[in-house]
């Protein structure tokens, strides 16, 4: 059994990034049609031939070698966390093979990196060894990321919180895992975990890890995912969770290669369990027990009152390099004409409020947009009015009409309860109007755009 390890708790002499570097090099020697090279690894994730960073990768495997292995990371979808787990145990046979076969240690594991530590105050910086040298002796570094470190407010844990593993991914609770889906390479709607930190980690460091196709060519991406996959057995191990208990789920599975290059199909069942995984594994701290209480016959239902739509947006809306502000004219729900009221008549019933973002297409990579409602006109206290951000991680292939789906754009929500009842106490409440205004964090690259084509708030 293999324990993952907390990148930044690594003993002091410890020699698993220096292992993992000089395996990254060997494995980038490989020829691209070698299924354990660094190339066909990162493909498996992503790969499109005609952006930079594939540049040099030919000779390249047959087409319909690459239309069956590669191109086939799962975004949207619940498939999201059980396809990761099983890309980072192969990924990590290999690698630990790869090492052995240098002459190192027999027991290599992939540490994970948890940049959501605030004990730390390194956590949302990448680890060093990534970043020096900054030269290609260093197998973990690369020179497309365009941040080393992570906005505090993008690796928060809200996630955690969240029942049900599946929501419907339109009305209500978009669900901890992502929605039910066939086989999603890049999904409309994304999970919560998906969503953050998932996909804000991947937008914020950007370069190759800003996009799904160039992603896993970045060593530090594997450390994120196993990040990742640790996260969904913490949220597992709080009790009253449970994974999707259906065979749509269980029995789906999904084809990888093995440490010697063999074909291998693992299905969502099998990796359940992380001791059982190949050699089995453990999260340092995390154990890998599921109380009692996760039985699914334990599980409250969610609240089934219905989301109902109380302001929308009408007009595509693209997004502006600097500031995009636009009103949302609200109509309280049928039956609850009090529910927008100002504060003091506002009676104080607890209930969900989610602002949705509909069919958002795109171009490029994006930067990470930060979300704020009814910001003062002279910017005063924004943080105060601070919803959430959006990653459009995939954006451009989601935009893409494909074998599998339409290329109808992403579908971010953002949970906004809490913070539309605090509006509701200041002075520029407006019954009638609430006010989106979107903003980057980082300043867009020329060939990015974003059109968000509905912003609408549902609330029950
Ligand atoms: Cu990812």
């Amino acid at each position: 059994m293999r324990e993952r390890k907390n990148v930044y708790e690594l003993p002091a002499g410890d020699t698993t990034l220096e292992w993992y570097s000089k395996a990254v090099v060997e494995m980038k020697s490989r020829p691209t049609t070698d299924p354990t090279s660094w190339n066909y690894q990162g493909a498996m994730h992503g790969f499109q031939a005609n952006l930079p960073i594939w540049q040099g990768a030919a000779p390249l495997p047959s087409e319909s070698e690459q239309r069956s292995y590669w191109n086939r990371c799962q975004h949207g979808s619940w498939y999201f966390l059980p396809w990761h787990r099983m890309y980072l145990a192969y990924f990590e046979q290999i690698v630990a093979q790869t090492i052995v076969d240098l002459g190192g240690p027999a027991d290599w594991s992939l540490p994970f990196w948890n940049y959501s530590d605030t004990t730390n105050p390194d956590a949302r910086t990448i680890p060093p060894a990534f970043t020096d040298p900054a030269n290609s002796t260093n197998g973990l570094w690369i020179s497309e990321r365009n941040s080393d470190t992570i906005p505090a407010n993008y690796v928060t844990l809200g996630a955690l919180g969240v029942f049900p593993y599946t929501g419907d991914g339109i009305t209500s609770e978009l669900g901890f895992g992502g929605p039910r889906t066939a086989f999603s390479h890049s999904g409309r709607t994304h999970g919560r975990l998906e969503h953050l930190p998932h996909d804000m980690v991947h937008v914020a460091i950007g370069g190759a890890m800003g996009d799904p196709r160039t992603a896993a060519l970045d060593p530090i991406f594997w450390l994120h995912h196993a990040n990742i996959d640790r996260l969904w057995q913490v949220w597992l191990n709080q009790g009253n969770r449970a994974n999707p208990g259906i065979a749509a789920w269980l029995n789906f599975g999904f084809n990888f290669h093995d440490k010697d290059g063999n074909v291998q199909m693992l299905t969502c069942i099998e990796v359940e369990d992380t001791t059982n995984l190949l050699s089995g594994y453990e999260y340092q701290g995390v154990p890998s027990s599921v109380p009692e209480t996760g039985m699914l016959a334990d599980i409250e239902p969610p609240n089934e009152m219905p989301l109902e739509v109380v302001a929308a947006s009408n007009v595509a809306q693209p997004l502006s390099s600097k500031k995009t502000r636009l009103g949302l004219g609200l109509q309280p729900p049928r039956n609850k004409r009090m529910k927008f009221m100002a504060a003091e008549e506002f009676s104080p019933v607890p209930e969900s409020t989610f602002l949705h973002f509909e069919n958002i297409t795109g171009t490029g990579v994006p930067p990470a947009y930060d979300v704020y409602l009814n910001v003062p006109d002279d910017d005063g206290g924004k943080e105060a009015h601070y919803a959430g951000s959006l990653a459009f991680f995939g954006v451009e292939e989601a935009s893409t009409p494909s074998d599998h789906h339409s290329g109808s754009g992403q579908h971010y929500a953002l949970d906004v309860s809490e913070l539309m009842s605090q509006l509701r106490t200041l002075p520029n409440w407006k019954e009638e109007q609430l006010d989106v205004h979107l903003e980057p964090n980082s300043p867009p690259a020329e060939d990015a755009s974003v059109v968000v084509g509905r912003i609408s708030l549902y609330s029950a």
